[in-house]
């Protein structure tokens, strides 16, 4: 694992500057000069209070949503795959693969094909959402739909990056979770503090590790005093971490999180036991009502895995301390998976109607 010191502490995020994220936290990034920064401007997202889940908690704590899927490529992968990418070209790579459940592969094939290189991506077949889909094929990467599910795929790609001239972008890739830990950094400019709680999605937990990682450094650096709880949260069927062992089939609705093995393993218990955090399994339901009331009661629409994050502090309410400040990220954009939000909503939705004021006025009410 790649250990990275921050240099200068005193460095102020400006948000309206528009810089593209290695600009922004350059002096915590393994960039020098002589790295060509591949950027889509990502990074700068919105920290949106939530006044519905703060009242459903209620003993003022206070609620915030970072919506990573305002993202460019709609997911938090585009914070890690700037850097990935960037430092791949640096090394004069001329291709880059990996293996994902979705928005790894597109951010990887977008940055790839910006900085002029190949992508190749590996999927499981029939379980990645389809606007992830159409992203991988757009932008021109090669698409490779395996038998078989993500963990297979990323077993898969790990050899072809031993035996071939091609660069893995996965999260073992260390350049993916230095890019990703300034979300951490952007939490804390935000509020000028850590909050007290994070609550993530998991599924590699490549995130959960970076976000610690981000939030460590801004603490030894004196620009916070503490630091959160990190509370990871996995689909049921899909809750290695939480069942202490690998699940071979795994199963869920949020298939960005369709992961039985997950990679970062290890970190993933070290950021629990360094933060006093915990893995937590929610249902398909759960998730589904999470992702429902975000839509419906907070105009944030959100994909599937990333409400899991918000189901997961709805079934551990009772245990958030009063006054808390709470963060919950959303990881991905609610377009990627456009099925998912028609078959799962409770809007009146009147199909094939007569076009004829009288009519629509009664299906109206009035
Ligand atoms: C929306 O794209 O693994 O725990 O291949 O797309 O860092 O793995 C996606 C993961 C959460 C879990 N939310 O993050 C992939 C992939 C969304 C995701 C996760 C993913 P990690």
């Amino acid at each position: 694992m790649l250990e990275y010191c921050a240099t200068s502490p005193d460095h102020v995020f400006n948000a309206d500057s528009g810089e593209e994220l290695i600009e922004a936290y350059r002096s915590w990034l393994p960039v020098s000069d002589a790295t060509p920064v591949i950027t889509l401007r990502e990074g700068a997202t919105p920290l949106i209070p939530s006044q519905a889940l703060a009242s459903r908690i209620g003993r003022g704590v206070r609620v915030f949503l970072k919506y990573d899927g305002l993202n460019p490529t709609g997911s938090f992968k585009d914070r890690g795959m700037t850097m990935a990418i960037s430092k791949a070209k640096e090394a004069g790579s001329e291709a880059v693969i990996c293996a994902s459940t979705g928005n790894t592969s597109a951010a990887a094939a977008a940055y790839a094909r910006r900085g002029g290189m190949r992508a190749f991506v590996l999927i499981p077949d029939g379980y990645v959402a389809q606007g992830k889909l159409a992203q991988a094929l757009l932008y021109g990467a090669q698409v490779i739909a395996i038998q078989g599910n993500f963990d297979r795929a990323l077993a898969i790609v790990q050899d072809v990056a031993n035996q071939y001239p091609v660069t893995l972008v996965n999260s073992v890739n260390p350049y993916r979770l230095q890019g990703q830990k300034t979300a951490a950094f952007e939490v804390v400019d935000a509020l000028g503090e850590a909050p007290d709680w994070l609550c993530i999605p998991v599924g590699n937990a490549g995130n959960i590790t970076a976000y610690w990682m981000g939030f460590q450094e801004y603490r030894q650096a004196g620009l916070s005093n503490q630091l959160p709880r990190m509370l990871g949260f996995q689909a049921a069927g899909s809750a290695p971490l939480v069942l202490g062992h690998t699940v071979e089939q795994p199963d869920t609705i949020a298939t960005a999180i369709r992961i039985g093995n997950p990679v970062n393993r290890d970190n993933a218990l070290r950021v629990e036991a360094e933060s006093g955090g915990g893995f937590m399994a929610v249902t398909d339901a759960e998730i589904i009502d999470a992702y429902k009331l975000l839509g419906s009661e907070e105009g944030v629409f959100c994909e599937p895995a990333s409400a899991a994050s918000v189901a997961g502090l709805l079934k551990r309410r009772a245990e958030v301390p009063a006054g808390a400040t709470v963060v919950c990220v959303l990881t991905g954009n609610g377009l990627k998976d456009p099925a998912t939000a028609i078959e799962n909503n409770d809007a009146p939705f009147h199909t094939g109607l007569e076009a004829d004021t009288a009519k629509v006025a009664e299906v109206m009410g009035f």
